[in-house]
């Protein structure tokens, strides 16, 4: 299977085409637009939000609400192109409005215009949006759903906000009730909002940290044998190419570095006909390979770089010192962040797991999967 999206942040939409899903799998589509309506929410997102009114739609692939085996596209639409036809069109428009020279530090303006030589920052920018992760989700919850029929489920939270961090470890069953910031505590919540309305005021922004677990995957997704089949190494992969992402932890991760192999491996024992690990240190991967155990995962949010009272730069239209471009900003996007995460480790699974499974259709993914140990 193969996902590609395309789509600028204030073209006329976002399009993802997934390549190689089996026949048969009934779509959800208001599980698929909830999960839209998810990313767009949080405490501390920008004006944008209030414009858009996320909602997938199918253009190939689906007859009925049921996956024909074909490509699958599916399209989200920009709204706020209505006001950027001006701008944005591709079929002619004018380039001299909206120009942003003023590159701001952590966003891919400067390096993207010396790489792409361009002279205009905005011919970077409205690709490396992070508004291209509407239709990631999208594609995320496809896979979701896909996997959810083998019995798979994933679940994330968020774990800190800023300063304001859980260190509670939760049971898989736990991380369905979440606050409105995708936080598992209303305490920590309204410390996290505190920080949040703080940074609002300063004209700054926050980044935060988020935990992905997966239950019923069973072991051997994966390999030891060659690199780029590691299983650990692709959802790590999945992780950091999401926007803002600087760090990926699996396991007890950064930690483990710091403990002797006694306190730092799982033991293993076999109970009811079952090889089981008496902990979960190694966050279900060893060796490139799943072991059966749930999948723990976590990853770092920077900050959005877009700040309101703009951090020092330089124009690159004069060389000369200036203060960095910025009209409007989320302060916190870390709750559409764990959204986007979650789908995009369910997209990366789905692939690792038809990959080994094979299946032109839902029935024998599904007997393939039911005859594994
Ligand atoms: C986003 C839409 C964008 C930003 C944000 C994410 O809207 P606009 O740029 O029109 O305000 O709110 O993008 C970024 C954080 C970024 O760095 O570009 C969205 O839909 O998630």
């Amino acid at each position: 299977m193969k996902v590609t999206t395309a789509g600028e942040s204030h073209g006329k939409g976002l399009f993802a085409i997934i390549e190689g899903l089996p026949a048969g799998l009934t779509l959800d589509m208001g599980a698929i637009n909830a999960a839209l309506a998810a990313r767009q929410g949080g405490y501390g997102r920008g004006a944008r939000q209030k414009i858009e009114h996320d909602e997938i739609e199918i253009l190939s692939g689906v007859r009925n609400l049921v996956t024909l085996g074909s490509p699958v596209t599916v399209a989200v639409w920009n709204r706020d192109y209505e006001n950027w036809r001006p701008i944005m069109a591709p079929e002619g428009c004018d380039t001299s409005l909206k120009r942003l020279t003023k590159v701001r530090p952590g966003h891919a303006d400067l390096a993207g215009i010396q790489k792409f030589g361009q002279t205009d920052a905005r011919n970077v920018l409205e690709r490396a949006s992070a508004r291209e992760t509407a239709v990631r989700v999208a594609a995320g919850e496809i896979c979701r759903q896909l996997l959810a029929v083998l019995g798979v489920e994933v679940k994330g939270y968020v774990v800190s906000v800023g300063g304001v961090r859980d260190t509670n470890v939760y049971p898989f069953g736990a991380l369905s009730n979440k606050t409105d910031l995708g936080m598992l505590s209303e305490e920590l919540t309204a410390a996290a909002k505190a920080e949040i309305d703080a940074c609002r005021m300063a004209g700054d922004t926050l980044g935060g940290i988020i935990e992905l677990r997966v239950s019923g995957l069973k072991s051997g997704f994966g390999s030891c044998m060659t690199y780029p089949e590691k299983l650990d190494a692709r959802l790590a992969s999945v992780l950091m190419s999401v926007q803002a992402i600087k760090g990926v932890e699996i396991g007890d991760g950064f930690a483990l570095a710091t403990r002797r192999g006694s306190a730092a491996h799982d033991e293993i024992c076999y109970e009811n006909g079952a090889y089981r690990r008496a902990t979960n240190h190694a966050g279900g991967i060893e060796g490139g390979m799943s072991t059966g155990e749930e999948l723990v995962l976590r990853a770092a949010m920077k900050p959005i770089p877009t700040l309101m009272q703009g951090l020092s730069t330089v124009d690159v239209a004069t060389n000369k010192p200036a203060r960095a471009a910025a009209e409007r900003s989320d302060v916190c996007a870390v709750t559409a962040c764990e959204v986007v995460l979650e789908a995009a480790l369910c997209t990366e699974l789905a692939r690792v797991v038809l990959e080994r499974l094979g299946g032109d259709t839902m029935q024998e993914v599904i007997s393939r999967y039911g005859d594994l140990s």
